[in-house]
């Protein structure tokens, strides 16, 4: 009787095990037949109602029972197991025949290209890069550089105060404020850098933007070498053919002091809708360092003159590239930057 019970669970468990497909059924056939609550576990229980003559024999047939479900499940796990890796291996193949991923490159800025140009044509003329902090203290963004208390340049409205003594910086001047007081003597230096003034957002301002400005100090220096450096300046940078300009302007920490004006690029200067029929375009402000500044910079005014200029980069960017908005500039879109 438990015989004939023995042969069917074998027969059942290992037609199970040969159509059971994958390893979880595996694992449920082993607990079904197998398991604490498995049905030869069952039977193993019944054992104590044989008769204890038999009950060796029976016994014996139900540990043989038990292997023989046990091989066949450990057999099939291994075919199963393989099969499944095989699949995975399968489903990963890599297809090296595929074209690559598009490497997607950036495109330097226009600013920075622009500056790159700049920096060329003063570090040509024996001039260094100096840079310094965004974050000034009043007395070298203005006080050094003869803009007293009541200028309008301090005004709120013109300059973002952190608190009554720092500021944003509004121009790059207190970098060469910050060279003079060093007291190494002659100085050659452009000083580029981001700005900060309170202005509104529109096709031609920006509430931080980026300046270049250049200081000369030596002794002997004159307007003449201001406007030999300038004239030079604007040749490299715009074409040979380049004729500058200067009229007389204000500025607290030159004197006296002066705007430059190249020839339009794409008129030549006759006049044209680029240059809005003037034939000149306005390019920096300069001027001879007012001896006050050199005093305050701890420079002997005696003995030393100096020139400087101050020329902002976006304005030469949308210049040579002719790009008609400075928005454009401060949006980053690739398609846009790679243009130039
Ligand atoms: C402008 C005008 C200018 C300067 C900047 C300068 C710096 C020192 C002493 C004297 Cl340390 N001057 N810088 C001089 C003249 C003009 O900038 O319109 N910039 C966009």
């Amino acid at each position: 009787m438990l015989n004939e019970q023995l042969e069917k669970i074998k027969t059942e468990a290992l037609d199970a095990i040969t159509t059971a497909g994958n390893l979880d059924a595996l694992n449920e056939i082993r607990v079904k037949y197998l398991g604490k609550k498995g049905e030869l576990t069952a039977v193993l229980k019944s054992l104590k109602d044989v008769s204890p003559e038999d009950r060796p024999k029976v016994g014996q047939l139900v540990n043989d029972v038990r292997a023989i479900i046990e091989n066949r499940l450990t057999q099939e796990k291994d075919v199963l197991g393989n099969k499944a890796r095989e699949l995975r291996m399968k489903a990963e193949t890599i297809d090296v025949t595929l074209p690559s991923k598009r490497n997607v490159l950036g495109h330097a800025h226009p600013n920075t290209v622009a500056l790159q140009e700049v920096e060329k044509i003063f570090t040509g003329m024996g001039y260094e890069v100096i840079s310094g902090p965004e974050i000034e203290y009043d007395e070298y963004n203005f006080t050094k550089l003869n803009i007293p208390a009541n200028h309008p340049a301090k005004d709120e409205q013109d300059t973002f105060y952190i608190n009554k003594e720092i500021v944003l910086r509004t121009q790059t001047s207190p970098v060469q404020a910050r060279v003079m007081e060093q007291g190494k003597l002659p100085i050659r230096m452009i000083s580029p850098g981001r700005v900060f003034r309170s202005d509104e957002v529109d096709a031609t301002h920006s509430p931080s933007f980026h300046q270049v400005e250049g200081l000369v100090i030596d002794e002997h220096i004159t307007f003449a070498d201001l406007k030999g450096t300038l004239a030079e300046f604007a040749k490299k940078l715009f074409g040979e053919d380049t004729k500058v300009k200067f009229r007389p302007h204000h500025f607290p920490f030159t004197e006296p002091s002066a705007e430059m004006d190249v020839t339009c690029f794409k008129c030549g200067g006759k006049g044209c809708r680029f240059c809005k029929g003037e034939g000149w375009i306005e390019i920096l402000g300069c001027g001879m360092v007012h001896p006050n500044v050199l005093d305050m910079c701890g420079i002997d005014k005696d003995k030393y003159t100096g020139f400087a200029f101050g020329v902002g980069l976006e304005r030469i960017a949308l210049l040579k590239y002719e790009i008609d908005d400075m928005r454009l500039l401060y949006e980053n879109d690739i398609r846009f930057l790679k243009q130039f």
